[in-house]
């Protein structure tokens, strides 16, 4: 079904130590996302870059605190352009930057109607603050989202929890800290692991999470390209090994396009710098036009 959609590029860094992964959504555009998703019929605007600070520059030295103060001001703006898309009845594109983004964009698809959140990952980014080693904040938009971490996160755009735990689904994971996993096994969260994919299938997950889902109207994907076996995205800054290979995960944003309920999407955790031959962006397109209706046949 031809949609229309906004692409909003989120060139933030601030949730994790390395540069260059706020080359992402250049290096997204540089592929032909844009004119690629409109040869697939869909109208796309391009609501360009949020503008972010640059760590480099020397006014940012001395900043501390894995900046939380700076993604909780760059959240809001998130938020803010989100829902405005949003309100538009347009279907908003996150482009990172790191998963951290995350914070601003599921907030802004979630607040007219509960949303599904599927959580593609290597990792869970369910840690807070006392149970992460390193303390980077992209390891936590998940905790945050579902309200626990730093209050000033969780309350960015508006006040309190923004998805429950009921409405999230993780996939992928291969790859989690001490004090997360126990967090994961008291929450109750839906998660498949990467066990859980060698045993099941990614078809037969697909399929009950859309079990799971049947009550809502639709669903937000957020995507880290980490989730991909480093094999195939070797451009992102914690790869892990044995990930989603290249055929499993085209096949999920098929059933995902194949649902009707995808309703946004994030696409995160892209560093050029760590790429080999901008091999990681090439894949994402291939796989957002692949959530976005593009079939084989
Ligand atoms: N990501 N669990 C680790 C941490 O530092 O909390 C890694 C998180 C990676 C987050 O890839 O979006
Ligand atoms: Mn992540
Ligand atoms: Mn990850
Ligand atoms: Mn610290």
């Amino acid at each position: 079904m031809a949609e229309s959609i906004s692409i909003i590029g989120v060139p933030m860094d601030f949730g994790q130590m390395l540069r260059g992964v706020d080359m992402g959504p250049a290096a997204l555009r540089y592929t032909g996302l844009i004119p690629r998703l409109r040869r697939l019929g869909h109208d796309v605007k391009d609501e360009g870059d949020i503008p972010i600070p640059v760590r480099d520059d020397p006014a940012m030295e001395g900043m501390t605190d894995h900046y939380v103060k700076e993604i909780t001001r760059i959240s809001h703006d998130v938020y803010k352009i989100g829902c405005r898309v949003m309100d538009q009845g347009r279907m908003p594109v996150f482009l990172g930057g790191d998963h951290a983004i995350a914070i601003g964009s599921v907030a802004s698809v979630a607040v007219k109607e509960p949303v599904g959140l599927i959580w593609v990952d290597a990792h869970a980014d369910f840690n807070t603050p006392r149970t992460s080693p390193s303390g980077n904040i992209h390891g936590m938009p998940l905790a945050v989202l579902t309200g626990a971490g730093y209050p000033c996160l969780v309350d960015a755009g508006h006040p309190g929890t923004k998805i429950s735990l009921d409405n999230v689904v993780m996939i992928g994971q291969r790859d989690l800290d001490p004090g997360e996993k126990k967090r994961i096994k008291s929450s109750g969260i839906t998660i498949f692991t990467m066990r859980d994919i060698d045993e099941q299938g990614i078809s037969a997950i697909a399929a009950q999470i859309m079990v799971q889902f049947a009550c809502l109207k639709r669903f937000h994907l957020s995507l880290d390209m980490d989730a991909l076996d480093p094999i195939e995205a070797p451009g992102v800054g914690t790869p892990v090994p044995g990930g989603i290979s290249y055929r499993e995960a085209h096949l999920l944003m098929e059933l995902f396009a194949d649902s009707g309920k995808l309703g946004s999407m994030d696409l995160v955790e892209i560093n050029p710098i760590l790429d080999v031959a901008n091999k990681t962006s090439k894949l994402a397109v291939e796989l957002i036009l692949s959530a976005l209706g593009k079939s084989i046949l």
